[in-house]
């Protein structure tokens, strides 16, 4: 088995979508777009990559639980779920220390009011915000510098 570290990139709910609806939200990458984007950046940073996208808040329950002693750090988009789950907070805070990227495509400050406060913010390091897919990118940079300066 490798001993290479590795992320775990969780997708939530509709952004299997991505790329084929809202490109003025969104923009035009497909999730397949963005899955190959991360794999690149971790890779330069000699780190290996597990993509998941679910659209049930308990598959990614399972995925974070799951992560303890196997991935070195987590970039999640858990996409409506950021503004109303507590489970999903839960289950990072109880992985923790493992470092924690948030990442919303679309700045959600200048759209909805009630897409302005993100529950699982609170168990962030990071969160990115308004960058589009290269919020993902950004996300597994600041995981590669956490993980080499500690
Ligand atoms: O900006 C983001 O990344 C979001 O997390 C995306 C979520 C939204 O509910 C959050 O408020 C902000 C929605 C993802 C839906 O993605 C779609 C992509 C294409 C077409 C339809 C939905």
């Amino acid at each position: 088995m490798s001993d290479r570290r590795s992320l775990l990139v969780l997708n939530g709910p509709n952004l299997n979508l991505l790329g084929t609806r809202k490109p003025e939200t969104y923009g035009h990458a497909t999730l397949a777009d963005v899955e190959a984007q991360v794999r690149d950046a971790a890779a330069a940073h000699d780190l290996d990559v597990q993509f998941v996208q679910s659209n049930h808040e308990g598959a990614l329950l399972d995925a974070i639980h799951a992560a303890r002693g196997v991935h070195a750090g987590i970039v999640i988009n858990p996409g409506a779920y950021s503004h109303t789950s507590i489970a999903l907070p839960d289950a990072l805070e109880a992985v923790q220390p493992m470092p924690v990227v948030e990442v919303h495509i679309s700045n959600v400050h200048r759209r909805e009011a009630f897409r302005h406060h993100s529950y699982v913010s609170a168990q962030a390091d990071a969160v990115i915000i308004g960058a589009g897919v290269h919020g993902y990118t950004l996300a597994v940079e600041h995981l590669a510098r956490l993980l080499t300066e500690g």
